[in-house]
């Protein structure tokens, strides 16, 4: 008796009749495979990776500030000119249909860092994986209603996310609360509340190389029995509903530049991030040639030589338990792959979490913390004995009326590198703010000063340069920045100057075009564009820019008949929703600008305007439409900003103090190609030991006097004369920022800046001059440091098969 035939073969005999119509085994592979590729995202980059092994580089960070990303993906896979005519012959256009993209806004501002290194780090064909929280609101929508801000939530998912991809097969528990039983077989942490972490990955083009990565974030979800154990009647409702507790952790970016806000639901989504992450970062290492399945034999030993993580944050914990490591070998071995990027000096940017947060939320964190924090200053004290005062200030943990975990000490004692961000930054981390550190362990600070993706910030958004300069050098620069040095061999070239100058011009109409259609503001194209944009904070010194503006008012005023350059401020920038301070002078904007634009004495010599919402999208459009760039902080309060190398990149001069980077793109540039002006961080030191007296400026200087009469007076609030009395308060007593002491520097530097504008050769060959040497300032030259100074891989530009290439 023949066996019955198994569904497979029935399915085949039919087919063999001819009955199952078309099908072609290999059409199906193919379409198959596609599917695998394209719709479930299973990239060929996992099973490469996997098959060779390399170190992988997993950049945690709490901000993804991504903005759109459907040209960026054409741009980097060189799809763009054919997505063009191909729309095109379909009647659409592809520039509207940009525009309905939303931004990913998942960041605050400054940190548009993290989204650029991505970017560098798949174009340098690094293993390199993004982690961080998939909020479900990113950055609030700014709105100015009656000249003051108004924040409305951005509900960026609300009609789907084409570019992620949910992975629930890699779903994550994290822990929360509960409490430590140091029973006598070893210390558990038990009667916690569970939540899940679901991945969504999205895939990190790198520029023409057929390399994918993955930025993987991730979102909270209540486990099925969450809150169920004991309901009874009328609690089942009242448990699914409360859900929504445990799934609030990814439900919004705490939308903060700069500050520290230690709320619990911060702290939370701070270790639901690392918890989910490490855990995902170990089970790939396990299932990598290196682990083993068998959590009891599982050797660590290669961890750090296939695990690098770059966080913001660190902790250790559950691993220790589960994986059968002492804590000792758990911590050399956290110490050997955790990499410690510091990005603020202001003291209410530094995290200082308060002890009972984590008592409660993290009971068994908290015990290894101190048992960390004990060792390290067993050994302090061994290396300076007698030094009390030393053993206060570099502890973990800080005493006072609140005691609180300091996260930066943290994070240096558990990493092998610390790093600043600009020259200037990671000098100032070792005379200063870690001083102590610096001297226990000098040989771990670093420098690794910012730089931008050229594909986004100018291949991307300034299509007119990137082709004048593709006319001249060839393409080669969009991948190696450096290259745009070759310009300086056409700075007295009158073709090149022109065209330089044309591309500008265009921009310049283009953007206030887009002013008009959206905002329904009209500017005057031929004027000198003068922008600000950048978070709204006191150290900024949005403020000095608004002194300046008045300045110029009077001026005009004061000589009505005398000719001035004419100039368009533009200012744009969110204030966190709980900086009084920062809204008020979004409001002291929109106030000049009323009065300025609407004096027909001044008529299109000089306006205000406040650029409302600034974001990623909007980035794109004002910059490339720039004159000049306004990067005036306080010399040691910026770390190192990355607004001003996307201004540099598109032709843009800088007006500048000698901070952050700007110190460093003011030496490629050469000093007479730049205009700095004001306080040098030593000379802020001076005053700081002296003292810094605001009256004596006031007193000393009229035109300052006078614009503070007028702020004082109510000249720019007629209808509220008291209005600005908190900013005239703040910065005649308690300026931490020192406004006034900057003031007549800059005005005259200003005064430069219109002579030189008045001459347009003049002014394009320092445009010239500082494109060509703005290579610097690419994120692959960033990236490639990391890699070979703290990562230990390196860059391989390597370029893969596509996945449609013959010889797959
Ligand atoms: C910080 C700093 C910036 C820096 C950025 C990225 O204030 O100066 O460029 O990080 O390192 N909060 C920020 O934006």
């Amino acid at each position: 008796m023949s066996r019955p035939l198994s569904d497979y073969e029935k399915r085949k005999q039919i087919s063999v009749r001819g009955l199952a119509g078309v099908e072609n085994v290999s059409d199906l592979k193919k379409n198959f495979n596609r599917h695998l590729h394209f719709t479930l995202v299973k990239d060929r980059n996992v099973q490469y990776y996997y098959e060779k092994d390399p170190k992988r580089i997993y950049y945690l960070s709490l901000e993804f500030y991504m903005g759109r990303t459907l040209q960026n993906t054409m741009v980097n896979l060189g799809l763009q000119n054919a997505c063009d005519e191909a729309t095109y012959q379909l009647g659409l256009d592809m520039e509207e249909l940009q525009e309905i993209e939303e931004d990913a806004g998942l960041g605050n501002g400054g940190l548009g860092a993290p989204a650029c290194f991505l970017d560098s780090m798949a174009t340098l064909g690094l293993a390199a994986y993004g982690y961080g929280i998939r909020y479900e609101f990113g950055i609030f929508n700014q709105k100015i209603s009656g000249g003051w801000q108004v924040e409305e939530a951005d509900d960026w998912l609300r009609y789907g996310n084409p570019w992620e991809k949910a992975r629930p097969e890699y779903m994550i528990p994290v822990h929360f609360y509960g409490h430590v039983d140091h029973g006598p077989d070893g210390t558990k942490w038990i009667d916690t509340q569970v939540v899940l972490a679901l991945p969504y990955d999205t895939p990190v083009p790198g520029y023409r190389n057929n390399t994918v990565n993955t930025m993987r974030l991730w979102s909270a979800r209540a486990p099925n029995e969450f809150n169920l154990k004991d309901f009874n009647v009328g609690g089942y409702i009242q448990a699914v509903l409360d859900r929504n507790l445990a799934e609030n952790i990814s439900r919004v970016l705490y939308p903060n530049d700069n500050f520290f806000e230690g709320k619990e639901l911060r702290l939370k989504q701070e270790y639901f991030v690392v918890a989910a992450t490490l855990q995902d970062i170990i089970r790939r290492f396990k299932s990598s040639k290196f682990g083993s399945r068998d959590p009891v034999r599982t050797s660590f030993d290669a961890f750090p030589d296939k695990v690098l993580a770059s966080p913001t944050g660190v902790t250790v914990g559950r691993g220790v338990s589960q994986h059968w490591l002492s804590l000792c070998q758990a911590w050399e071995i956290t110490v050997k792959t955790c990499a410690y990027t510091n990005h603020t000096v202001l003291p209410e940017a530094l995290e200082r979490w308060p002890i009972h947060l984590l008592e409660t939320l993290l009971p068994r964190h908290l015990e290894i913390i101190y048992e960390i924090n004990q060792r390290f200053l067993d050994v302090i004290y061994a290396m300076f004995p007698g030094d009390h005062d030393r053993l206060r200030r570099m502890s973990l943990v800080e005493e006072g009326s609140i005691k609180r975990i300091n996260m930066a000490h943290l994070c240096i004692v558990g990493s092998h590198a610390v790093n600043g961000v600009a020259r200037i930054h990671s000098d100032i981390l070792k005379k200063t703010v870690f001083k102590d550190f610096y001297e226990f362990e000098p040989h771990k600070f670093q420098n690794k000063t910012n730089g931008i993706t050229p594909r986004r910030w100018l291949v991307l958004c300034n299509p007119g340069l990137a082709e004048v300069i593709a006319e001249r050098i060839g393409e080669e620069y969009i991948s190696d920045l450096d290259h745009l040095k070759k310009l300086l061999a056409f700075v007295n070239d009158e073709g090149f100057i022109r065209d330089v100058a044309k591309v500008k011009q265009e921009n310049k109409l283009k953007f206030s075009a887009y002013l008009e259609k959206e905002y329904k503001v009209k500017i005057n194209p031929n004027s000198l564009f003068d922008v600000q944009v950048k978070r709204i904070h006191e150290y900024k010194r949005q403020l000095l820019n608004c002194l300046h503006v008045i300045t110029l008012y009077n001026r005009i005023k004061r000589e009505p008949n005398q000719h001035f350059v004419p100039r368009t401020i533009m200012i744009g920038g969110k204030a966190a929703p709980g900086y009084h301070m920062a809204k008020m002078i979004i409001k002291l904007i929109t106030a000049i600008g009323d009065i300025v634009n609407n004096d027909p004495v001044i008529g299109d010599r000089l306006k205000m305007i406040f650029l409302e919402n600034y974001r990623v999208s909007l980035a794109e459009k004002v910059i490339p439409a720039a004159d000049l760039s306004e990067q005036i902080s306080t010399a040691g309060t910026e770390a190192s900003g990355t607004g001003n190398m996307k201004f540099m990149l598109n032709g843009a001069l800088t007006i500048g103090t000698m901070d952050g980077a700007n110190v460093e793109m003011a030496e490629e540039a050469g000093e007479d190609n730049f205009f700095i002006f004001g306080m040098r961080v030593e000379d802020v030191e001076e005053m700081d030991k002296k003292g810094y007296c605001a009256k004596d400026y006031y007193d000393r200087i009229p035109e300052l006097k006078q614009v503070i009469d007028q702020l004082s007076s109510g000249y720019f609030s007629p209808k509220q004369p008291q209005l600005f009395k908190d900013i005239v308060n703040m910065l005649m007593n308690h300026d931490r920022f020192k406004v006034f002491a900057d003031y007549e520097a800059y005005i005259k530097c200003q005064e430069d800046v219109s002579a030189l504008y008045k001459n347009t050769k003049e002014w394009t060959k320092k445009v010239i001059i500082n494109i060509a040497t703005s290579g610097k300032f690419s994120s692959d030259r960033t990236i490639a440091q990391y890699a070979r100074e703290i990562w230990g891989v390196e860059p391989t530009h390597h370029k893969i098969p596509a996945p449609d290439d013959p010889r797959e």
